[in-house]
């Protein structure tokens, strides 16, 4: 009977150990991040290179997208690296379908071409952040709900398009912006100093990062794997830096017509009224 018992009690031990090593063995593989980058991209700088037009294409849409969109929520390392695709919990549609609006019009996918999952296979642009950096913001963030409801809510208390706009930064072709004056706004309402991403001069990204708790926090750059001053922070952007607008392709409209663009003396399709 005793012994029985002793059998039945190691048993049980093993039985706990192994499913609680199980369940956290899925978050255990990367080392656990230390602070989050709020990734947003500029429309005016990416929806310019747009060639080919589709309905999943923000860029597409008949009215151009004027403000800040979200690229992602990254979970990184201090060193200037990050974990990716930590477990293997891959995106459901049907749990943010309550955010789906703000999804759309927040977070759409710049571009035509789906993207990558983490373990084959491709999707929207939402399976790709979920699945590469949601999965590893564990513990902070619990699920892929909380990932999109957590980013989303980040992303309307920062208001940076607003932000820039009252620093008198606006959109506009021919404008050139000193990029110290940028961060400065940046850094002034949001009391960190973010990073930014250019092409050419113009902006593509925006990025603004948080301690753990959401509290802002300086970010680090990418390049160099140190915390930099103002001038160094932003080191593929120029001293003058541009917000441009663009012209949008119009999708699926097969009665538009072709005209060309004042701007880059190109055919565009766009709609007729
Ligand atoms: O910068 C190029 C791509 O690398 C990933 N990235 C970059 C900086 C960072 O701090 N964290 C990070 O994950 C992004 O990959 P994506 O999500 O686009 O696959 C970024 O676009």
């Amino acid at each position: 009977m005793a012994s029985n018992l002793r059998h039945f009690s190691s048993f049980a031990l093993a039985l706990i150990l192994s499913i609680s090593f199980s369940s956290s063995s899925v978050w255990a593989s990367q080392r656990e991040f230390d602070y989050f980058v709020l990734a947003l991209q500029w429309p005016g700088t990416i929806c310019a290179q747009t060639r080919h037009c589709c309905s999943s294409n923000g860029c597409c849409r008949s009215e151009p997208i004027t403000y800040f969109t979200l690229h992602g929520l990254w979970a990184d390392y201090d060193d200037g690296t990050w974990p990716s695709c930590c477990t293997h919990a891959g995106f459901d549609i049907n749990k943010v379908e309550s955010l789906m609006p703000e999804l759309q019009k927040y977070w759409p996918s710049l571009y035509c071409t789906s993207s990558k999952r983490c373990f084959g296979g491709k999707g929207p642009i939402w399976a790709h952040e979920w699945e590469k950096h949601g999965t590893c913001s564990y513990p902070v963030i619990q699920d892929e709900y909380d990932y999109f409801a957590t980013t989303l809510n980040l992303y309307t208390k920062y208001n940076v398009t607003r932000i820039l706009e009252n620093a008198g930064i606006d959109a506009a072709n021919s404008a050139k912006y000193l990029l110290g004056e940028v961060v400065s706004a940046i850094k002034n309402e949001f009391g960190a100093t973010p990073l930014l991403v250019c092409r050419h001069g113009s902006v593509e990204e925006l990025r603004i990062c948080f301690n753990k708790d959401f509290s802002p926090r300086d970010c680090v750059n990418e390049s160099s794997n140190l915390m930099e001053d103002v001038s160094k922070s932003s080191s593929s952007c120029p001293r003058y830096i541009s917000l441009p607008t663009y012209e949008p392709l119009v999708h699926g409209d097969l009665r538009g017509k072709l005209v060309t663009s004042e701007r880059t003396n190109m055919y565009r399709l766009v709609a007729s009224a």
